[in-house]
């Protein structure tokens, strides 16, 4: 439970002063939506297997069955809603004057919780495009397209914007959530196994270049050691609590890191 989570007057106080923060969101986060995390017993990845699913040759291989698996998560997806943490994330942004989500995340929901500075890493499941001429196409056109959808203009298959193993993830995201994490005076870590890289070095990075790092997770993972603080839990609890613990007023225009 959130009212047994000790939060350290020290966080308190620095996030009572604190310019500019960043946060650094992972499947855990949209847990309480509904979303299955991958990791885990109750994971994506006990039940599928990523070689199968989340490489660019399994897409070419088997493309029918990729999309069976992105359609079932996309209409998932569509059917639940920001949970309380992405509310008060998005409240948080106001808060100070530098505030970004660097999110692994494709479900959208930072985004309905009304949170503006986003870096998606591993894209969003709401776009396609195709793989051979790169137009991208919206949801409504790809529901027209079968169910192994192809570009109108040059047949090629189209996949969604997402990012897989073994793929570079968007350069301008990158490097936007790179430059936040390392300007950052507190830096969150929340609801991520913290396994799958480059994202996993963003808390690091934003622990050597000086930022007080807290991790919020369910479970202690491999960067646990790392953080300055951890508070055991889930993220939909923790957050609204965290949130209401510390005084600041809201600034209307909010600048980017
Ligand atoms: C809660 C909670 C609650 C639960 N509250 N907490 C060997 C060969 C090839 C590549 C590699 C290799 N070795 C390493 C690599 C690189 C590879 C990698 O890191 N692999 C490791 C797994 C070994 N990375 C890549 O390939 C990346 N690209 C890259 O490196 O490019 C350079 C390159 C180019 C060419 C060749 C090689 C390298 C790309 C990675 C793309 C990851 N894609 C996915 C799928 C996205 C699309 C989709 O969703 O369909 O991204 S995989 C999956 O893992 C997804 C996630 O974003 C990502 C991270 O998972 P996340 O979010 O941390 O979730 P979980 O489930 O792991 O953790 C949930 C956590 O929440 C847990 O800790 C719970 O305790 C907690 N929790 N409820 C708080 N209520």
């Amino acid at each position: 439970m959130s009212g047994n989570v000790l939060i350290s007057p020290e966080l308190i106080s620095r996030l009572e002063h604190a310019e500019r923060v960043g946060v650094f969101t992972g499947a855990g986060m949209s847990a309480e939506s509904g979303v299955p995390t991958f990791r885990g017993e109750e994971g994506i990845w006990k039940k599928f297997k990523p070689e199968e699913l989340a490489n660019f040759d399994a897409f070419m291989r088997n493309p029918g069955l990729v999309w069976e698996w992105y359609n079932h998560r996309k209409q998932l997806i569509g059917g639940i809603t920001p949970n309380a943490g992405h509310y008060a994330l998005a409240a948080m942004e106001s808060r100070h004057r530098l505030f970004s989500i660097a999110t692994q995340n494709i479900d959208n929901l930072h985004q309905r919780a009304g949170s503006k500075t986003i870096h998606e890493l591993h894209g969003n499941i709401g776009r396609n495009y195709c793989t051979g001429c790169g137009t991208y196409y919206a949801e409504e056109q790809l529901a027209l397209l079968g169910d192994v959808p192809k570009s109108n203009s040059c047949r090629g298959l189209i996949r969604p914007d997402v990012v897989w193993f073994g793929e570079m993830l968007p350069a301008g995201e990158w490097d936007a959530a790179v430059r936040a994490a390392e300007r950052s005076d507190i830096y969150f870590s929340i609801g991520t196994s913290a396994v799958v890289y480059p994202a996993a070095s963003l808390p690091i990075l934003a622990k050597s270049a000086g930022a007080y790092v807290v991790e919020i997770n369910i479970e202690r993972t491999d960067f646990s050691r790392h953080a300055d603080e951890v508070l055991p839990g889930k993220s939909g609890e923790i957050l609204p609590h965290l949130l209401a613990q510390y005084a600041r007023p809201t600034i209307s225009s909010v600048e980017t890191h």
